[in-house]
């Protein structure tokens, strides 16, 4: 029987990754702007991968506000989470109550029966970049980044990449340090109704193959945070999706990788 496990294990995890060696989409982290928007690509038939660098899933969210394991969604977002089948509570004019653990949960089990791959305790290191172009991205065992083991990574071709790694906005910032031309002005500090406003303009491609979305917008442009709100998120993640599936309908991503 053990023979069995390990073998199963090992053989279906290595056809998952080689499947998935060129993809579409490479999604950096697996909170809830990167699941929505992995769940409206695939939806779209758009081939998507989700990196997570966490043993789970679901980024800021399961924590609710200061551990208290709710959240508030605006009127404007529910009805991306009743595609998802979450439920959710009348609060106040225009504001709902959701069980945190139900929504991320909800939108990790729709994202992948949609057939986003999620890998998880993989770490986005590094973007891989032809001429002006992000090509894809550099990743890694998060357990060779906690080991601090110098072990060289291997790298994922993909037509777009998006950050969706929150606060930190991660991949942007390794843009804006090896390659140049754009710049990270950081996050401001809390004002919910500029944050969740200014989150979905600040959702857009910021360099050739790279979209920004979720926390990681606002902390791009330098809007403010906005506490423990989504509506902002989970719309933010279905318009990053909406801007990549309307620009590989044109054809505008670069093919010849
Ligand atoms: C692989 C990575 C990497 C990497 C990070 O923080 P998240 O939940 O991000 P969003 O934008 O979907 O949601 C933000 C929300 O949770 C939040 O923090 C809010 C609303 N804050 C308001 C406030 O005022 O504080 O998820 C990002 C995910 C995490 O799971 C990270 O582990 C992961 O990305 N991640 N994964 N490679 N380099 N960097």
């Amino acid at each position: 029987m053990e023979k069995i496990i390990t073998e199963g294990i090992i053989k279906s995890y290595m056809k998952d990754l080689l499947e998935n060696l060129e993809v579409d989409v490479v999604i950096a982290g697996a909170g809830p702007s990167g699941l929505v928007c992995g769940y409206y690509l695939a939806k779209n038939g758009i081939k998507t991968i989700i990196f997570e660098r966490h043993l789970k899933i679901g980024g800021g969210m399961p924590g609710g506000g200061m551990f208290f394991n709710n959240i508030i969604v605006q009127e404007e977002a529910i009805e991306i989470l009743k595609e998802f089948k979450i439920g959710y509570k009348k609060f106040k004019e225009n504001y709902y109550i959701l069980d945190a653990i139900e929504t991320i949960s909800g939108l990790a089990y729709k994202t992948i029966r949609q057939k986003a791959k999620i890998f998880n305790l993989i770490n986005v290191e590094d973007v891989v970049i032809r001429e002006n172009k992000i090509d894809g991205v550099v990743i890694n065992w998060t357990s060779a980044k906690i080991a601090n083991l110098h072990v060289d990574p291997l790298a994922i071709i993909s037509k777009y990449v998006v950050d969706a790694t929150g606060h930190d906005c991660e991949i942007c910032k390794i843009v804006e340090k090896k390659v140049g031309d754009i710049i990270v002005k950081g996050e401001k500090s809390m004002w919910a109704e500029k944050g969740e406003k200014e989150i979905i303009e600040n959702t857009k491609q910021v360099y050739p193959g790279l979209i920004v979305c979720g926390m990681a917008a606002n902390a791009f442009f330098g809007s403010p945070r906005m506490g423990a709100i989504f509506g902002g998120m989970v719309l933010s993640g279905k318009k990053a999706a909406e801007i990549i599936v309307n620009s590989i309908k044109k054809g505008e991503c670069n093919e010849d990788n």
